[in-house]
């Protein structure tokens, strides 16, 4: 399974991160913390990689706090900054605070040095769609001050906000790029609600959802979705699954296509507890 998902919103958004870029002092990457690598853009580094960056793997609420750190500690080694956070509660804002004026601060002392006023540091927040940027900017200013949605692709364009006296914002609509290679990789961005539902079939990412599970959370699928024992074909616990949630169509046959679509949501929800893809 390849992904192709590109709509043109995202090649004018490409062309406005490339302009804007001039104008801010960092960006901020966010990435889902169930699968930060996965949720990597290629283009989207090499076009932001002129500035100094602050990756945040955002979403840490839904991912095992050991796999987070993990995954930090390899970000860290490759030279980036990075922290994790929930931005639906704000947990983590404080170290991200700390990393961003960190950042700025040597602009601040070149402003003093040279008599100029001190301004705020500006960023960009970027990344592959629904991680959370917006939620993120709502995060960290305390108030609505930008659109969110449960979907991919709810920004559609730049936007600048002030989150706080010292900082400014633009955020930007996620992006994709043209064509995921890595079926693992497009599994992953699918399962995570990253890419528009009409790149893949719900079946294939639910089967692949199961045998992550069966992987990596046995007790998940014995606990929250009563299964009996986990080591069993993937389509077998899919059946098991829609008797046990009453997901029949006429004449008693299981109800596939819903029961892909529940699981798929519960998981997103995080109603299925906990769980890294990577
Ligand atoms: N559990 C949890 N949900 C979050 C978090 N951050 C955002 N969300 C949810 O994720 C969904 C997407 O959030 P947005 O802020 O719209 O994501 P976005 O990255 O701006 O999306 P696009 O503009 O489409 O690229 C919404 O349903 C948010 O409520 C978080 O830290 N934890
Ligand atoms: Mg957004």
């Amino acid at each position: 399974m390849t992904i192709n998902w590109f709509p043109g919103h995202m090649v004018k958004a490409q062309r406005e991160i490339q302009e804007n870029l001039k104008l801010v002092d960092l960006v901020a990457m966010l990435v889902d913390a169930r699968a930060p690598f996965s949720c990597r853009n290629p283009q989207l580094e090499k076009l932001i990689s002129p500035k100094k960056n602050i990756i945040v793997l955002n979403k840490m609420d839904l991912a095992p706090a050991a796999d987070t750190s993990r995954h930090l500690e390899i970000i860290r080694k490759e030279g980036h900054l990075a922290a994790a956070m929930d931005s639906s509660r704000g947990k983590g804002s404080r170290e991200v605070l700390q990393l961003i004026a960190a950042s700025f601060a040597p602009v601040l002392q070149d402003l003093k040095n040279r008599g100029r006023r001190a301004r705020p540091a500006r960023l960009m927040i970027v990344g592959v769609p629904n991680v959370g940027k917006s939620s993120f900017l709502n995060s960290l200013a305390g108030k609505k001050v930008a659109v969110t949605g449960a979907r991919p692709g709810v920004t559609r364009g730049k936007q600048w906000v002030r989150i706080r006296d010292d900082i400014e914002f633009m955020d930007t609509p996620g992006l994709m790029w043209p064509k995921v290679e890595s079926e693992a990789q497009g599994l992953k961005l699918a399962l995570l609600d990253i890419v528009g539902d009409k790149a893949y079939q719900e079946y294939d990412v639910c089967l692949y959802l199961l045998r992550v599970l069966k992987d990596k959370a046995p007790n998940l699928l014995q606990e929250k979705l009563k299964l009996g024992s986990p080591e069993r074909p993937e389509q077998e616990l899919l059946a098991d699954i829609a008797r046990s949630k009453g997901h029949l169509i006429k004449g008693g046959e299981v109800d596939v296509e819903k029961t892909c679509n529940v699981l798929l949501q519960d998981f997103r929800k995080g109603k299925l507890g906990r769980l890294s893809l990577e």
